[in-house]
């Protein structure tokens, strides 16, 4: 920095005398030229005056006389003197002044005798400096010549004198600039520069919190304050990780269960009732010709919360789906499950079709689903859509406000991206619930996510949560990078948390799992795995050496069809793979009302049947694709079975299936293959991570995963189960309630408000 100014003030003060050097130089030249000028002409109207009176006393040879008159005029100023000299170029009579001085050989003289013309001109006599004079003096005698001779050396004095005057000038104007230079740059750059290397110590030590009321002003600096407020929000960010990791460490010190989490929960709820808030239903209803058929649905959703309920007997409030749904309930749309052993209350909510295409097919699939996964799949927003999710919102607020009319203090989980408006609607009426709301899908960057025409209500609607969770750190972030270029309001970013007219709102990361069963299933469940994959083997008809499986809702996030042609390349590249290796997809269909997975399950089809016509034998195909809902006990049976389980989702929240593979291996085996993309890429480092746009590698990945030493293959999923099994289902929603029922509903009111985010919102509304 020093040097920095030091270059600055020595280029400005070279800059400033080159400048006033060069315009001197030539003001004094102009001011000689001038002067010198002038000089010439007051000799020539001296000469031509003093012609008259010589002349008549050169005509009479009376030298009195004329020393008379040469003597008269001498004495003016600046004159050196007068002379008249005679065509010989001696002196007839001269000014006494000039005695010495004239020198009668003078080429200005002998110039004027033989030209008989003026001449003028500056010689330097004696060091000093003179002009003169000589005009032609003629009559029919004498032919003579009159010389003005003037000291010229005021015209050097008084160019010297202007450089001079510059010079002090100059020196006057370095110091005044250099001043004022050093007094901006320590103001407006050192100074700030100094604040913020200070700011970002403490931060560093932890000594201060990052927010845009800490963060010091370096207004003239802004792409730099903006570089580092994100540096700082990132190491904020990791901190608060990191010690909310450490402390989960050492929380960790025993295995969660559903009875831990039973006992938990009901600690916490200290005699207030649990709700949750869904979409989906655990339980459906179908018609099956003339019976009716009880449907646990294929999802992540279902898989998570569905322990939970059963720990702590609560009320699941859902979306009456299924054909039989209404004929299944009370009067109060209510009924309680598990249908074989109830545990619990379902309380179902009644949407027309068209508020099921708007809010659910149209708004929360068509838009927050491709608006939330980087998949490049374009969102579709539609005024109708948004309008109907809006009355969706406020049917199934009414239901779960009605459902916790008698409940005192209720506790509130919302489950997902259907429901962003529900915990404002639902706090707005009842400030003494504690509501929280879990996103299961990822939060884009602020960029992606600002396209959403309705994105202002929809963060409005959030932060009515007191506790708004995501799977990983990464998606809390975006989250409230959104909320912050978005809303007015005030972000807490050591403890994530956005304070927003009067209600703080907490943002944390809770990673969510799978069931993990502490003892291996029953002999009769297990099966060795070889046992269980000849028999699978046959009952789809194919024979195999190796076992891959995959397992998904058939959804453009998931990565079948590249996954397919990984499989494709992976053949190619290894032709000893082919007649031993298949690959077995089990794929639900899923939102097919949308024509986007509509088109999407006829092309994984199409290209499961191409790839199979390459390369099948009569009693081989590489991918054998079982397009339907399978029961979870079958799927376990394709998981043990497996050499290797394949998730290669484009992007994913977390993703159930990797984790669900991995708790299904109680004979370690089995390798996961699982792409960078996915929220459990970021706990499961032990499996094999893809990228999935790279068929290539994702190839190559396959052939590794399979030719993995048993060795190492077993202390991988040794490692990988260890990891589930410590972080399973129970410890998702133990932390989740934990942190809801710590919220304080008495919170001292927040009413700052960050003039960053002030400014953001005026911008955004602008
Ligand atoms: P999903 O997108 O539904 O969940 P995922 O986490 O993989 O994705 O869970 C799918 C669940 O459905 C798994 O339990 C799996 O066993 C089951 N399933 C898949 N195909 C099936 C089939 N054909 N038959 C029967 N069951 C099937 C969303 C987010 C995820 C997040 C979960 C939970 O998109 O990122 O992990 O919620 O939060």
């Amino acid at each position: 920095m020093r040097l920095l100014s030091a270059r600055l003030i020595l280029s400005l003060i070279l800059a400033i005398t080159l400048v006033s050097v060069l315009s001197v130089y030539y003001q004094g030249r102009a001011e000689r030229r001038n002067l010198s000028n002038d000089l010439e002409r007051r000799a020539a109207v001296l000469a031509d005056s003093l012609a008259g009176n010589v002349q008549p006393q050169l005509s009479s040879n009376s030298t009195k006389k004329l020393q008379q008159v040469v003597d008269r005029f001498s004495n003016r100023e600046r004159l050196a003197g007068v002379a008249v000299f005679d065509d010989r170029l001696q002196p007839i009579v001269q000014s006494s002044s000039l005695a010495g001085l004239m020198q009668a050989e003078s080429p200005v003289l002998s110039r004027a005798i033989a030209t008989k013309q003026k001449q003028s001109a500056f010689v330097r006599i004696g060091g000093a400096r003179f002009h003169i004079y000589a005009e032609p003096l003629e009559d029919d005698q004498h032919s003579a010549v009159l010389v003005i001779v003037h000291d010229a050396t005021y015209i050097q004095a008084q160019t010297a004198g202007l450089w001079h005057e510059t010079f002090l000038r100059v020196l006057v104007q370095v110091f005044l600039i250099v001043l004022i230079t050093v007094v901006i740059v320590r103001w407006s750059i050192a100074g700030p520069i100094a604040r913020a290397s200070q700011w970002l110590r403490a931060l560093r030590a932890g000594n201060v919190e990052h927010s845009s009321a800490t963060m010091p002003d370096i207004d003239l600096l802004r792409p730099l304050a903006q570089e580092m407020s994100s540096i700082a929000q990132s190491l904020t960010a990791a901190r608060s990780a990191a010690e909310r990791e450490a402390q989960l460490r050492q929380a960790a010190e025993s295995f969660w269960t559903s009875e831990r989490l039973s006992v938990h929960v009901r600690s916490k709820l200290v005699g207030s009732r649990l709700f949750v808030v869904s979409n989906r239903e655990p339980y459906s209803h179908v018609r099956s010709g003339k019976s009716i058929q009880c449907v646990v649905p294929a999802s992540g959703l279902v898989t998570a919360l569905e322990p939970i309920l059963r720990a702590c007997d609560g009320t699941w409030i859902a979306h009456g789906s299924g054909d039989a749904d209404q004929e299944t309930v009370d009067v109060h749309d209510r009924l309680a499950v598990p249908p074989e052993e109830p545990k619990y209350t379902l309380r179902r909510v009644w949407l027309t079709k068209e508020e099921e295409d708007g809010y659910y097919y149209g708004f929360s699939n068509e838009g927050l689903w491709p608006l939330c996964h980087i998949a490049h799949t374009r969102p579709l927003f539609r005024a109708d859509d948004w309008e109907h999710y809006r009355t969706a919102n406020v049917k199934f607020a009414n239901a779960l406000l009605e459902e916790m009319r008698d409940t005192h203090e209720p506790v509130v989980l919302v489950q997902d991206y259907h429901f962003a408006l529900l915990p404002r609607l639902i706090k707005k009426k009842r400030p003494d619930a504690r509501v929280a709301i879990f996103w299961h899908i990822p939060w884009p960057n602020s960029e992606s996510f600002a396209i959403c025409p309705w994105q202002r209500e929809l963060l409005d609607g959030l932060l009515g949560a007191d506790v708004v969770g995501f799977h990983i750190q990464a998606h809390c972030t975006n989250f409230l990078q959104s909320v912050d270029r978005t809303l007015e309001c005030r972000i807490d970013w050591e403890h994530f948390a956005v304070s927003r007219e009067g209600h703080r709102t907490i943002v944390k990361p809770f990673p969510i799992s799978v069931e993990f069963p502490e003892n291996a299933p029953p002999e009769s469940d297990q099966g060795s795995s070889y046992l269980e994959r000849g028999a699978l083997l046959r009952e789809l008809g194919v024979e195999a050496r190796f076992v891959g499986v995959g397992v998904d809702r058939v959804d453009y996030t998931k990565g079948i069809l590249e996954r397919f042609l990984a499989i494709e390349r992976m053949l190619e590249k290894r032709p000893t793979y082919q007649g031993k290796f298949v690959f077995v997809q089990i794929g639900a269909p899923s939102r097919t009302h949308i024509k986007r997975y509509h088109d999407l399950l006829a092309d994984v089809e199409a290209e499961a049947e191409r790839i199979n016509w390459r390369f099948q034998t009569s009693n081989w195909k590489p991918i054998v694709f079982l397009k339907r809902h399978v029961s979870h006990r079958e799927i376990l049976r394709y998981y043990r079975a497996a050499d290797l389980c394949v998730v290669t989702s484009l992007h994913d929240g977390m993703n159930l299936v990797a984790k669900e593979f991995i708790a299904a291996r109680h004979d370690e085996q089995g390798v996961l293959i699982l792409s960078r993309f996915t929220g459990a890429a970021r706990e499961l480092l032990d499996s094999v991570l893809v990228n999935p746009y790279d068929i290539e590698s994702t190839a190559d990945a396959i052939c590794y995963a399979l030719e993995l030493g048993a060795e190492e293959r077993a202390a991988r999923m040794r490692r990988l189960r260890r990891l589930v099994k410590e972080n399973n289902i129970y410890r998702w929603a133990g932390s989740l309630v934990t942190e809801l029922c710590e919220v304080r509903l008495d919170m001292p009111q927040e009413t700052g408000n960050s003039s960053r985010a002030q400014s953001a919102a005026q911008s955004h509304s602008g």
